[in-house]
């Protein structure tokens, strides 16, 4: 078999680069390890930037997110038992849209195939071979039968435990990776959110964030131990906690329910330098993790995914090698602000150990954050997306 692009991964970067690709004539084929069913019940990310939702929109797979995402204009910093707004768009001029990853992935999967888009489910991508040459091969196996996929480049969106670095050899990469001493305890539940925004709270206790899917379907995380575990909580004990974290009034407003989901994420900053290795492009999770704090992960995908798209598209309309040539550049220049800002917002927000001063220097700044139109400009800036 064969195509212009292979694409390992039907994720949102794999997924919204299909879609990028096809708005320009280029033809592209998805292999994907799991099946539709399971992609689209994984619950991961809760805000989109202005740049990925233009990207949506572009691509013409907006109109649910219209309809029943919620466009935000700020978000709260709880600590020391007060609760101050950061209004993204006062400081900016943008916002953010709130709408599920969940949602996203089922929306793009959707329109790809409706759009005669060929994504292989259930074929896991073995290898990528010959991707110094021009023919690049993707050998995947589908129903127990080994196929290939010759291509002329093949972009791994296969997250990060995919095979795209591991056919470069992570011996030819630079890898940049800090693991946190914690992780995101999450619940997903059919109650009203306890707010019309987000809050980010820091608590001695630790750190707890509330977020919402709907005015009907809340995400609410706490900071838990690296070896906690699901079993080890009951939804009382998940929405004891959150309250103690939370400023007692808005404590008192919470409303609980029965878990219809409830995970624990780990938490690293991760990078891999460069992303591009012949005719093998890394995009999103393949090259770069960021600790889910700065609400990034998602959004970086979609960003590397646009200079993906523009760089084929200048390959196939005009010959140029130049964008291709620049690719992990490009991507890396804005990956490394967004690592930084997630590594910066998750020090500032959790528990990291039991010295008492630690907590009391996280208050101190961000009450400075609070009393500072600079701090808050440079926090929401760097909340909303910095420009692709
Ligand atoms: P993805 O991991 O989404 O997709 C990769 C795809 O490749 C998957 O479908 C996988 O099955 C497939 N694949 C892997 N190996 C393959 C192979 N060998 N062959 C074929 N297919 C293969 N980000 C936020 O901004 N906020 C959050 O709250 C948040 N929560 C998260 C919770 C969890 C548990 C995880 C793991 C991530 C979370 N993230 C969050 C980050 C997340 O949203 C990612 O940034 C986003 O999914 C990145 O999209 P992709 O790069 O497409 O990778
Ligand atoms: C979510 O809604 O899942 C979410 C929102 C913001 C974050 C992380 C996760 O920073």
């Amino acid at each position: 078999m064969r195509t212009q692009v292979g694409i390992i991964g039907s994720g949102p970067a794999g997924l919204l680069l299909a879609h990028l690709l096809n708005k320009q004539g280029i033809e592209s084929v998805i292999v994907e390890r799991q099946s539709r069913e399971h992609v689209e019940a994984r619950i991961r990310a809760g805000v989109l930037e202005q740049g990925t939702v233009n990207l949506l929109r572009e691509v013409g797979v907006h109109a649910r997110m219209e309809c029943e995402g919620l466009p935000h204009d700020g978000f709260a910093l709880a600590f020391a038992g007060r609760q101050e707004r950061i209004d993204m768009r006062a400081q900016t001029g943008k916002g953010v849209m709130v709408y599920g990853q969940t949602e996203v992935t089922r929306d793009l999967i959707a329109a790809r195939l409706a759009a005669g888009g060929v994504i292989h489910f259930e074929a896991p991508a073995l290898a990528v071979e010959d991707f110094a040459s021009k023919q690049p091969r993707i050998i995947y196996e589908k129903n127990g039968q080994r196929h290939e996929l010759t291509c002329d480049f093949v972009v791994a969106c296969d997250g990060y435990h995919g095979i795209g670095r591991k056919s470069i050899g992570e011996d030819k990469l630079n890898l940049y990776e800090k693991l946190y001493p914690f992780g995101w305890l999450g619940i997903l539940a059919d109650v009203p959110p306890v707010d019309e925004e987000l809050i980010y709270a820091n608590h001695a206790r630790g750190f707890a964030l509330c977020s919402m899917r709907s005015h009907t379907r809340s995400r609410y995380y706490v900071q838990c131990a690296l070896d906690d575990k699901v079993e080890n909580w009951t939804d009382d004990a998940f929405w004891d906690e959150l309250r103690r974290r939370l400023p007692p009034e808005t404590a008192e407003r919470l409303i609980t329910g029965p878990r219809l989901e409830m995970s624990i994420a780990p938490l690293r900053s991760f990078v891999t330098e460069p992303m591009r290795a012949g005719q093998l492009l890394l995009a999103g999770d393949a090259a770069h993790i960021v600790p889910p704090t700065g609400a990034k992960g998602l959004n970086l995908a979609a960003s590397d995914v646009y200079y993906a798209a523009q760089a084929l598209t200048a390959f196939y309309a005009e010959n140029r090698h130049d964008l291709l040539d620049a690719y992990s550049q490009t991507c890396l220049r804005r990956v490394w602000k967004a690592v930084r800002f997630s590594w910066w917002f998750t020090g500032l927000m959790h528990k990291f150990d039991n010295d008492p001063i630690s907590h009391r220097l996280q208050v101190a700044e961000l009450d400075y954050i609070a009393s500072s139109n600079a701090a808050r400009t440079s926090m929401a800036e760097n909340y909303v997306g910095l420009p692709f």
